[in-house]
């Protein structure tokens, strides 16, 4: 008889554990989705902190700009304007690099710029000696324009 009565008021005592904890891991579920999204924040913001606060992509759009008016400033002969150009374009790889994450890809694109500078500045501007430069700046870009994406800013 006194078996019986201990087992029954222990039952009872892992019923009440039970319902507990199954509140408990309710509350879990309820809590959860907030938890992610500030994950999420954490990450964004310890990715962002350790660069500027602008968001490279528009920048991309202007090394693209720059790039053209190399190319069609070199075909017309136009030295001065040629030069200035392709140093707005190193300057904006300078201020793209720093939001890159890989350093293979960061060495290209700023050795891809630096050539496209150096063969402008040495007056060597005939299309044979640019053509190739300008098509591995553009390989770079696209590379570097898929990298930014795979980022939140
Ligand atoms: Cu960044």
């Amino acid at each position: 008889m006194k078996k019986s009565k201990v087992l029954f008021s222990m039952l009872a005592i892992i019923a009440v554990v039970f319902l507990v904890a199954g509140c408990g891991s309710s509350e879990k579920t309820t809590v959860q989705p907030t938890t992610a999204s500030q994950e999420q924040a954490i990450g964004h913001e310890g990715h962002s902190a350790a660069m500027p606060k602008e968001d490279p992509v528009p920048m991309m759009k202007d090394l693209d700009k720059s790039l053209q008016d190399v190319v069609k400033q070199a075909k017309a002969g136009q030295t001065m304007d040629a030069q200035k150009s392709a140093a707005q374009l190193v300057s904006t790889v300078e201020k793209i690099v720093p939001h890159m994450m890989e350093a293979n890809l960061k060495d290209s694109l700023r050795k891809a710029a630096g050539d496209i500078k150096n063969t402008v500045n040495s007056g060597k501007m005939d299309p044979s000696a640019m053509e190739s430069k300008v098509k591995t700046m553009q390989d770079v870009m696209k590379t570097t324009m898929s990298h930014l994406q795979t980022m939140q800013h």
